[in-house]
């Protein structure tokens, strides 16, 4: 029998929905996966691009449904590699972006929730965690963990073991789950 969802989750990335279930398991709800590739355009604003995925999602599923776009945007890069952050982990990865940045390793994570049902149509959260590049890849994390250290810790994202209590999702989620309780 099917496990029972308050609402799904679609993503092609198994990592994201993992702490996004484990964030939201602490709010009283249980997201359900929807593994699926959906349209990603490429948009100079997630915000632009996590509305447009939960179109296509819901468009898909027909059922409750949230998207999440990320990116990590580095400050002396002028915002690189942002919208692009899933390409470029792809092509040039930790390497590539350890061999960019120079002096000024200020960055910070973003996140953008998209929900999308029937009753409220597109629904966006956002939210951002503050940090720098690290020196080197430290940590066994998945996509930049292993580079990006939050403000206030010594250690990479992939090192510390309560990301999912400050980062980027987190704070994104925790607003959807605030909203989401009182709609
Ligand atoms: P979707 O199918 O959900 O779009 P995606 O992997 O393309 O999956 P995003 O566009 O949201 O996801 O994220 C772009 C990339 O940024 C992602 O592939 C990772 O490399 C990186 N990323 C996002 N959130 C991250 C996090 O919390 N820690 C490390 N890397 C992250």
């Amino acid at each position: 029998m099917p496990m029972s969802y308050d609402v799904l989750f679609a993503s092609s990335n198994r990592n994201k929905f993992n702490e996004a279930k484990n964030i939201l398991s602490n709010y009283g709800i249980n997201l359900g996966f929807f593994k699926s590739r959906l349209k990603e355009i490429q948009a100079e604003s997630i915000k632009q691009i996590a509305a447009l995925k939960v179109n296509d999602a819901y468009r898909q599923c027909h059922k409750p449904v949230i998207v999440e776009d990320a990116g990590l945007f580095i400050e002396s890069l002028n915002g690189f590699p942002g919208p692009f952050s899933s390409y470029v982990f792809k092509t040039i990865g930790n390497s590539g972006i350890l061999r960019l940045v120079r002096t000024n390793r200020k960055a910070q994570f973003q996140s953008v929730v998209a929900y999308c049902d029937d009753k409220f149509g597109v629904v966006l959260f956002d939210a951002k965690v503050e940090g720098k590049i690290s020196k080197n890849s430290r940590g066994n994390g998945w996509g930049y963990d292993p580079v990006f250290i939050p403000t206030g810790q010594t250690k990479t994202f992939a090192m510390i073991s309560n990301k999912n209590e400050i980062s980027h999702r987190y704070k994104a989620l925790k607003k959807f789950s605030n909203w989401f309780a009182y709609r």
